[in-house]
């Protein structure tokens, strides 16, 4: 799986602006997609906009090699999150804005709440202008803040709801993402919810998938700037440390082959997807992200997403024709002990390969 070279395909000193952004959120809020959205529309508007794909897993990452493959200048830095990598990010910057690159954008994984205090507060070497710090939310998600019987609605523990409350609390702008899955009135509900919960703070209702409300937000994060004037230490907040602890973090990476005639990879990855979210729910689990990037030897590659056991599988980007052969990267966040996790996707994928008539060949495996 090749990313497209982020830097050195330059002309350095052509565009003087060096902006840096974060785009922080809850689990499958939609940060990678926002991001995406926002690059092609500073690609249209002639803006350089670099975006890195922050992840905690060593192995191959599904964003960024989705992102690359829609176009966008993506570095990947996986393993670990950029909050405590400042000095990396800093040489990362570095090499993009002498590539001529002045925008860069990442997101950070999964709950990352703390980038605030560690990165726009950090030590960055640059002489970076800091955009407004964004955090990404979407309406079901909202249940959260709101709901006292939301496990039984979407399958996450109340007190993620605190998660999600400490990464609104330390946006300088709110993201209201996914509003072409809801009517105007739930838009607008949402839009009082937040404001119930951050008064002060600008909410922008967009939709990275249609584009409705992309330009605007993407003006506002060029000419707005990070207020840093929110609460110190949430990343550290004790309270936290419960609903993070109780997700665990999967990352396989492998091949399959049909032993004889082909098959069809969009069938193959339904299905496995949906033996995943019936084996979660199954035991009383959720998969609040589940990502799965496959790529065929003549380029065609497919992107299924599940955001919770209690939503469709989403087909970002099918694969259209058969193959013979397939490499696969799942990247999962689950809320599962680790052990439990890796037997049930073990399980699943081999499933759905003996189903499919497929040799499946597992190159590495990280579940923690
Ligand atoms: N309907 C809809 N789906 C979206 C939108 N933005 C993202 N998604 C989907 O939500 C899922 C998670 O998005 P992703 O960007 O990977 O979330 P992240 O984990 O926050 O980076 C994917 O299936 C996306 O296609 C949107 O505006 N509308
Ligand atoms: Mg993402």
């Amino acid at each position: 799986m090749q990313e497209r070279p982020f830097f050195g395909t330059g002309i350095a000193g052509i565009n003087r602006m060096k902006k840096f952004g974060i785009i922080s959120g809850f689990l499958g809020a939609g940060k990678t997609t926002t991001m995406i959205a926002l690059s092609e529309y500073y690609k249209e508007k002639g803006i350089r906009c670099g975006l890195i794909a922050n992840d905690l897993g060593e192995c191959e990452m599904v964003d960024a090699a989705y992102s690359s493959r829609r176009g966008a200048a993506v570095r990947p830095m996986a393993g670990g999150c950029i909050c405590y990598r400042t000095e990396e990010l800093s040489d990362v910057l570095e090499q993009a804005f002498a590539a001529g690159i002045g925008l860069v954008l990442s997101d950070i994984p999964g709950c990352g709440v703390g980038a605030l205090d560690h990165v726009y507060r950090g030590n960055l070497r640059q002489d970076v202008e800091l955009a407004p710090f964004a955090v990404v939310v979407e309406p079901r998600q909202l249940a959260l803040l709101s709901d006292e019987d939301v496990f039984y609605r979407i399958h996450l523990p109340r007190d993620m709801g605190e998660l999600l409350l400490a990464q609104l609390q330390e946006a300088d702008t709110i993201v209201l993402n996914k509003i072409d899955t809801v009517t105007e009135a739930e838009v607008q509900e949402a839009v009082s919810l937040i404001r119930q919960h951050c008064p002060e703070t600008i909410v922008f209702p967009v939709s990275a998938r249609t584009g409705e409300g992309i330009p605007a937000l993407g003006e506002h994060i060029l000419s707005g700037k990070a207020a840093l004037s929110q609460p110190e230490g949430l990343g550290d907040k004790k309270e936290l440390d419960a609903p993070q602890d109780r997700l665990s973090w999967y990352d396989c990476r492998y091949y399959v082959k049909v032993c004889c005639d082909d098959f069809s990879p969009d069938d193959y990855l339904g299905d496995l997807m949906e033996s995943a979210r019936f084996s979660f729910a199954a035991m009383n689990a959720n998969t609040p992200h589940m990502k799965i990037f496959a790529s065929g030897e003549d380029g065609s590659f497919a992107k299924y997403s599940l955001t919770g056991i209690d939503y469709p599988v989403e087909k970002d980007q099918l694969y259209g024709g058969r193959a013979v052969e397939l490499a696969v990267v799942i990247n999962a966040r689950l809320l599962s002990p680790p052990p439990l996790a890796s037997q049930i996707m073990k399980a699943c994928i081999d499933a759905a390969g003996k189903k499919h008539n497929l040799d499946t060949m597992i190159f590495s495996t990280d579940c923690r």
